[in-house]
């Protein structure tokens, strides 16, 4: 099956006709009809799928059961979200050992493709999820303890997609992990060739900033009588942007939620969420503090509370230059890059597997929105040389 044809297939699955984005929170039903297509596509090809306790997938070709070369990403996605994000790398893999098998390759070591859940954590709140718990940095108490802004908790979740919450926990499929490759849309506007390789993922965080207020009449509460925790997060929203402006950083309140949330009054509680990433841990964490020096100071002006609570936090990775240079070689000089998006396959890489990205150039950069975007030669492209390093990786 050519590649045009798997992506047409899986793009189809879950595209809003209203915006065209997806929303394929973890274990939610569009995102668990894309993981049934994956799967439907190993069993036509007669790959051996492993999952594990969290819903994790490698799909194997190859002989043995032993370590082997690990592709593939994530069919998850942000809320309203684009095509590319994730599944770009899976639809890839696929089409990439199709091309192996067609030139009649039989690898030395076992293929693997895989599909790790709610990379994006965009329904429990936790980046990565599927992979952290994988790799040991996330307990299963801890991620067991996620809900869903409905409420849901994660193990009602993976129940309801047919999964025992008692297996979560690290998993056995980092075992067959001997190297890892990740595919994925460039998510930025660096890549000017139609394929790059990865050379870090810039540290990153989520952290909850909870304004405290006093809720009041909107129309009898005189301004200088209001303890107003809007004012306070908008001053705070303010100040994030500027300062990241200044660090040459990245500081992004897309979430928030106002109790009691009515027209006419003065909210009780503003809580925000700051999605803030530097090119360095110490930006970052300068970044931060900035931030919080001057929200603080705003609810003292204000009279509201502030309580600033770290959600995750992803620390740099430098992909390790043996496996990067190895890549640059193989596809004969492609051009290197970092990212700011965080990757399953940054946490693989602190699991210590050896892990590489490459990257398929985004002709707008857009991302995390409808109109993500890849052209068809660059994504064949990328194929291609994803082939060629597997072909490469697994002699
Ligand atoms: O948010 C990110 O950095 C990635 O897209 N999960
Ligand atoms: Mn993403
Ligand atoms: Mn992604």
């Amino acid at each position: 099956m050519s590649f045009e044809t798997l992506w047409a297939d899986e793009s189809a699955i879950g595209r809003s006709p209203d915006t065209g984005g997806y929303t394929r929170g973890g274990w939610s039903p569009t995102e668990r009809e894309a993981t049934h297509w994956f799967l439907d596509q190993c069993a036509a090809r007669g790959l051996s799928v492993e999952s594990d306790g969290i819903g994790n997938l490698i799909a194997w070709w190859g002989a043995s059961d032993g370590p082997g070369v690990v592709t593939g990403s994530h069919l998850d996605s942000v809320i309203d979200g684009g095509a590319f994000d994730g599944p770009l790398g899976v639809v890839s893999a696929l089409a990439a050992v199709d091309q192996l098998r067609a030139e009649g390759f039989e690898p030395g070591v076992p293929i693997g493709i895989g599909a790790f859940v709610e990379e994006e954590g965009s329904r429990f709140g936790m980046p990565c999820l599927g992979s952290r718990v994988a790799a040991g940095v996330l307990s299963a108490e801890k991620a067991l303890q996620l809900t869903d802004r409905g409420g849901v908790r994660l193990s009602e979740a993976l129940e309801g997609a047919g999964i025992d919450p008692a297996g979560v926990g690290p998993s056995p499929l980092l075992k067959r992990m001997g190297t890892f490759v990740e595919l994925h849309v460039e998510q930025g506007r660096g890549l000017t060739a139609p394929v790059g390789v990865a050379s870090s993922i810039w540290p990153h965080g989520r952290f909850r900033f909870t304004f405290g207020g006093e809720a009041n009449h909107a129309g009898t509460t005189l301004m200088e009588d209001r303890h107003d925790p809007m004012l306070t997060y908008a001053m705070t929203a303010l100040a994030a942007n500027k300062q990241a402006r200044l660090a040459g950083a990245r500081a992004t309140f897309g979430r928030i939620s106002v109790e009691p949330n009515g027209t006419n009054a003065v909210p009780s509680q503003v809580t925000a969420w700051l999605d803030a990433r530097a090119a360095d841990t110490a930006t970052l964490e300068s970044l931060l503090a900035a931030i919080t020096k001057q929200a603080t100071e705003r609810a003292e002006r204000d009279g509201t509370t502030l309580e600033v609570t770290p959600e995750s936090v992803s620390p740099i990775v430098d992909f390790p230059a043996g496996m990067r240079d190895r890549l640059v070689n193989v596809l004969d000089g492609a051009p290197v890059l970092p990212t700011g998006a965080g990757h399953d396959a940054g946490v693989f890489s602190d699991a210590g597997i050896p892990t590489a990205m490459l990257f398929v150039r985004n002709p707008t950069g857009i991302s995390h929105s409808p109109a993500e975007y890849a052209e068809m030669d660059d994504c064949l492209a990328g194929v291609d040389a994803l082939a060629a390093v597997l072909k490469d990786l697994a002699q």
